[in-house]
């Protein structure tokens, strides 16, 4: 109700405020509940978090390499589901990690209030302990972020996703080794002792002022934690629908989990890659150049050749990958029909003009390797445009970046 008074706004009191004053108007780290924070939850979760980080680390290293791969490393063809499994694994340990972290950063929030030593010795290593966890943290969060959004193809940044991807995770995974081992002692005396015992292990500086609280009603520790093993699970279940076609159904967060034309999701549809009117094109012809000689090829000569057919999954960097039936010739024999070795790369170049998807080099293994072919055909059905009709790539073991489409000269380099 209107009082008919002026109102006056306050006058800024906290400038009035001393900085001491200030301070000690933050929270404190004992004013926080331990009944079910401490070392016991925080090193449970954190185990898994670290197996999580651990197995994304190892195949995103890998799908580095397959992508690009240095002189001396040569990608085997063979598991031909090989990069399916490592990068399905990739997405669904980073999507697990999310909810592992959430609990084990609100396990250990109020540390973020624990008044620094005074200086000397104890203030250093205060310090040094405080950037390692922030870097960690921040490095953390920003590969669970960047990551996640890829997945969904959102780049809502200009820098290139895969190169700074790629140098966050030494970075996070330095940090994390770092982490591990200077707080080895606490989580081992941490996992000693279970999970709802009031009192801290042995060399666990944690507040005691709510020892003895640990069972008061409501949710208990091991609750929590088995709360966190199902938002865990929930994770890696929405996800591994993006691979696995019986969880489909379930997969929330898979985005082109959905079918696309033909039974098999498109990444990019000839309509965005700017394709239209010039891979429909009836004058369309195949080129394929060997020291300086050249053929040409159009569909009904390649539809005349011998044909394969064989079962091979796409499998996108960005998680999802579905498994299909290939029907077209053999790489191997448009290039030993121009006189080259069967082990050559190809430099396979597409009608799309821009993006870096345009062209992809094929190495001599997958070359001479009779299951990747120059595709016509998918599930017995004319390649349909958006997956990269007239021909495209489809070589087993392979990232789907490199699964050209579109496909107009294949430069054969012996
Ligand atoms: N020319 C061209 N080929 C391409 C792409 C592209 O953008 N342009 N996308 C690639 C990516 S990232 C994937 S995952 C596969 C997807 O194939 P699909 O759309 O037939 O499922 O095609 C690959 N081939
Ligand atoms: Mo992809």
């Amino acid at each position: 109700m209107c009082s008919g008074r002026i109102l006056v706004p306050h006058p800024p009191t906290v400038l009035a405020v001393k900085p001491a004053t200030l301070l000690d108007r933050l929270p404190k780290v004992e004013d926080f509940s331990y009944r079910l924070r401490g070392p016991q939850v925080t090193s449970r979760v954190g185990r898994w978090l670290g197996v999580a980080f651990a197995v994304a680390f190892l195949t995103g290293v890998w799908s580095h390499l397959q992508q690009d791969t240095p002189g001396w490393l040569s990608v085997p063809t063979r598991p031909v589901r090989l990069y399916q499994v490592t990068q399905g694994l990739h997405i669904i340990a980073g999507t697990v990690a999310v909810p592992l972290l959430l609990v084990k950063l609100w396990s250990v929030f109020p540390r973020f209030f624990q008044r620094p030593p005074r200086p000397g010795r104890a203030l250093l290593v205060h310090l040094l302990e405080r950037l390692s966890i922030g870097v960690l943290m921040a490095a953390a969060i920003f590969q669970l972020v960047t990551g996640l959004a890829n997945s969904s193809q959102w780049y809502p940044w200009s820098f290139s996703f895969r190169s700074t991807h790629y140098a966050v995770a030494w970075v996070a995974i330095t940090a994390l080794i770092v982490h591990v081992a200077v707080k080895l002692p606490v989580i081992r005396a941490a996992l000693g002792v279970p999970v709802e015992a009031a009192v801290p292990p042995d060399g666990v500086e944690e507040p005691r002022e709510h020892e003895g609280e640990t069972r008061s009603g409501g949710l208990t520790r091991r609750g929590l934690l088995r709360t966190t093993w199902v938002a865990a699970g929930l994770a890696a279940l929405a996800t591994a629908g993006a691979s696995v076609p019986v969880l489909r159904n379930v997969s929330l967060f898979a985005v082109r989990s959905g079918e696309g034309p033909q039974g098999l999701p498109v990444n990019r549809s000839a309509d965005a890659a700017g394709v239209v009117g010039i891979a429909d094109d009836p004058d369309w012809r195949l080129e394929v150049t060997y020291q300086g000689e050249s053929r040409t090829y159009d569909r009904d000569e390649l539809m005349a050749m011998p044909q394969s057919t064989h079962v091979l999954p796409i499998a996108c960097v960005e998680g999802w990958s579905a498994t299909a039936t290939w029907t077209g010739v053999r790489m191997a024999d448009l290039v030993t029909a121009m006189g080259a070795p069967a082990a050559s790369d190809v430099l396979v170049t597409s009608m799309q003009r821009f993006g870096a998807f345009g062209a992809s080099l094929l190495p001599e293994d997958h070359t001479a390797d009779p299951l990747t072919l120059l595709a016509l055909q998918v599930n017995g059905m004319t390649l349909n445009l958006d997956h990269g009709y007239p021909c495209r790539i489809i070589a087993p073991n392979r990232p789907g970046v490199w699964q050209t489409k579109w496909v107009q000269r294949l430069e054969i380099d012996a």
